[in-house]
């Protein structure tokens, strides 16, 4: 028997369409006791979200966030508006006793994340942030393999993150589009839009981070701000890049930046260790490279794994060996671990606990670029 989940999504945005396509798929492809329920979208214009409510099959909408929190019929609440907004909603939601899906980064920084980390644990509610890369299959298969000791010791993690669509001065800064280049709204820039993203992959295959030493940049150092109309300081770094040192002894290379020109999600990492490495890149998010160094000498090479097999993450789920699926599919991925963690009482990783480490390690990039010093990062 299906227990219904009735869920209320805040944010009608890109993340809000991720999320409400894993709602939509989740239980025609993998076998659930929860079934969600579109109960309710929320977000800022009625007419856009009355419109979504009808395109995504939401049962209701409101322009009001506090209705879907105080709405008793609601279980999860699903936070998917921009980052200055996380901590408030995610907080009344914790008191109200709803489960909380939120996207990430968690918070602005690691204070306010810690708040929310407070919230949720006192309350007892599930908790999960929507990091959705662990969840590409070859992402996780990777893990698969360090976790069985197929790389033997790990020396080096290196990742980068690479777009190019904030190159023109004249893309504005804030408003419903652009609020991830408003500080205010954002907390940062690359560091918490991107690297957050690689911080968590990397730490999930390989162990928390000890330290960091990072420089950012402000390519651009004026923009049109979309809500007052004037011309403002921008307050995000649109290039970052940092060398750490993991607790596990290996050394990590990090890059991110809105200003490579001819790339516009080249999320790549490379991980090295004795007896073996992986490469993976998100353009060609199916295929795992993998060099073993037990390989016999002749025939020794990187080999190009195709993750589509049924013995493969998640790929048993979908179609038949050889055929792909994509971006979208990782937002079902991580419903559904998030779905069965919930009926099994063992909570899907990243919980906002995790997500806490994550922001942590964001902050100590941005105070080291800053300080022009090493930082050693908080524990979470
Ligand atoms: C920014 O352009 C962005 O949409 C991020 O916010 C997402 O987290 C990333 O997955 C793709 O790029």
């Amino acid at each position: 028997m299906t227990k219904k989940l009735n869920v209320g999504l805040i944010g009608y945005g890109f993340m809000g369409r991720t999320h409400s396509n894993a709602y939509c798929k989740v239980n025609h492809f993998f076998d659930m006791a929860y079934k969600p329920v579109l109960k309710v979208i929320c977000g800022l214009d009625e007419k856009e979200a009355k419109a979504f409510s009808e395109k995504w099959g939401y049962e209701s909408y409101t322009t009001d966030w506090k209705k879907v929190i105080e709405d008793d019929d609601i279980d999860l609440v699903d936070i998917c508006v921009p980052n200055n907004v996380h901590a408030e909603v995610a907080i009344a939601a914790a008191k109200a006793g709803k489960a909380i899906f939120c996207e990430k980064p968690l918070a602005l920084d690691g204070a306010q994340a810690k708040k929310m980390v407070d919230a949720v644990e006192k309350a007892g509610v599930a908790n999960f942030v929507s990091f959705n890369y662990r969840r590409v299959p070859a992402v996780t298969l990777a893990k698969m393999l360090i976790d069985e000791g197929r790389l033997g010791k790990i020396f080096h993690y290196r990742a980068n993150f690479l777009q190019d669509w904030t190159i023109s001065a004249n893309v504005p800064q804030g408003g419903m589009a652009t609020w991830r280049l408003d500080v205010k709204a954002a907390g940062s820039g690359v560091t918490g839009d991107l690297l957050a993203h690689c911080i968590d992959t990397a730490m999930w295959q390989n162990g928390q981070i000890d330290s960091v030493s990072a420089v950012t940049e402000t390519f651009i150092k004026k923009r049109m701000h979309v809500e007052t109309g004037k011309v403002e300081d921008v307050g995000i770094d649109d290039a970052c890049t940092f060398i750490c040192r993991f607790d596990n002894g290996s050394l990590g290379n990090f890059e991110s930046t809105r200003y490579a020109r001819g790339h516009k999600a080249l999320y790549t990492f490379e991980i090295n260790g004795e007896k073996a490495s992986i490469a993976w890149d998100l353009h060609d998010l199916h295929r795992l490279s993998y060099f073993d160094h037990a390989d016999e000498s002749i025939v020794r090479g990187w080999r190009s794994v195709h993750v589509t097999d049924g013995d493969m993450p998640y790929m048993d789920k979908w179609w038949v060996p050889g055929l792909q699926i994509g971006y979208e599919h990782t937002f079902v991925h991580q419903l559904a671990d998030f779905l069965e963690g919930l009926d099994k009482g063992e909570p899907a990783s990243p919980t906002f606990r995790d997500a806490l480490a994550t922001q942590y390690v964001c902050d100590a990039v941005l105070a080291s670029a800053k300080d022009k010093q090493w930082k050693t990062i908080k524990k979470a």
